[in-house]
């Protein structure tokens, strides 16, 4: 098949800072006077490194986003590529931490604006954005709580859910259990990064202490049968972004993606891009190499697009509209 790119998908798990192109970036920085080269290579991409060197780039990256124009044009600008790959539904994480640091004030004025500017391309090109407010564990649980309070407070229709990002290796779950705690009695929904980098026990620990319904990644439950059981039996589902896997090395390739084995094995997955033009990736590749690897085609687009719209954090009147 070669018209990935027209067929609708839903996407559960994108960074919107991490969605930002290049020369989006280069230009905010040039306006601003900043000298951001060190971010690019010579052929003007985000340069390449490990988990932990990009965490540092993506950071350096977010200090050109400041105002609430620059974040509702970064909208503009992201959800306009991601329509351009098909995309009819899609879920964002958005991160306090780099719209004021964590002040409810600046908070809400950065919210609104990137809530208008989804407003606005749904009009232009007919795709839904919902807001995910998400920590970054490498912040530490007091910056955390911070971030969940931002969240709390602005829960609504476009604000939706809470999670967590950032380097796996900090603390442990249940460190960050008032957050997901003070997210959930605000009625958001949650999602959580686990098992991209940690092993199955990673995985388990998140379930037991901050008992999110999605899991961002979850990929290193393919090594464990029981554990890939019992997140069929519970119906947690996985938002896997196998580009990003392959790319960072958290998965060996696209042949041996454990995607497949999950799926098999009866548990929820989804594919989404994360942060694609880090990863060289897009909606559209995902799909290529998911036809290449495994063969899968429409069925399994349409299978894979029901899971995500049953796992979708938005109303059932907005999954009418999906459907
Ligand atoms: C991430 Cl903090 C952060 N930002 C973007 N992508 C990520 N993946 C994991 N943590
Ligand atoms: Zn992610």
């Amino acid at each position: 098949m070669s018209d990935w790119r027209d067929r609708p998908k839903l996407e559960l798990h994108l960074h919107l800072e991490g969605a930002a192109p290049p020369p989006f970036i280069r230009g905010l920085a040039a306006e601003k006077g900043q000298d951001l080269s060190r971010l690019f290579d010579e052929r003007g991409h985000y340069r390449r490194g490990s988990f932990e060197e990009f965490l540092r780039l993506y950071e350096a990256a977010c200090t050109v986003l400041q105002t609430p124009e620059d974040f509702r044009r970064l909208t503009l600008a992201v959800l306009e590529d991601s329509a351009s790959h098909g995309v009819i539904y899609s879920e964002a994480f958005l991160s306090p931490d780099f719209c004021g640091g964590g002040d409810l004030e600046a908070w809400r004025d950065h919210l609104a604006a990137i809530a208008d500017a989804a407003a606005e391309a749904e009009k232009q090109s007919g795709i839904i954005l919902r807001g995910i407010v998400t920590c970054i564990r490498h912040f530490g649980p007091d910056q955390a709580r911070r971030i969940a309070r931002c969240a709390a407070e602005t829960a609504g229709d476009f604000l939706t859910g809470f999670g967590m990002a950032g380097a796996e290796t900090v603390g442990r779950p249940k460190d960050y259990a008032w957050a997901f705690d003070c997210a959930r009695e605000a009625g958001l929904r949650l999602t959580c990064h686990a098992g991209e980098w940690g092993g199955p026990d990673m995985v388990a620990d998140t379930l037991r202490d901050l008992r999110p319904e999605r899991i961002g990644h979850g990929i290193a439950a393919a090594r464990d049968p029981a554990l890939m059981d019992r997140l069929a039996e519970d119906g947690i589902v996985l938002e896997i972004c196998p580009g990003s896997n392959v790319y960072l090395g958290s998965a060996p390739s696209w042949d041996r993606h454990p995607i497949a084995r999950l799926r098999e094995r009866g548990v929820k997955v989804t594919v989404s891009t994360d942060d694609p033009p880090w990863f060289h990736t897009t909606m559209t590749r995902e799909w290529e190499e998911l036809e290449r690897a495994f063969g899968w085609g429409e069925a399994d687009l349409a299978e894979l697009n029901r899971v995500a719209l049953g796992a979708a954090f938005c109303d059932e009147a907005t999954k009418e509209r999906i459907r």
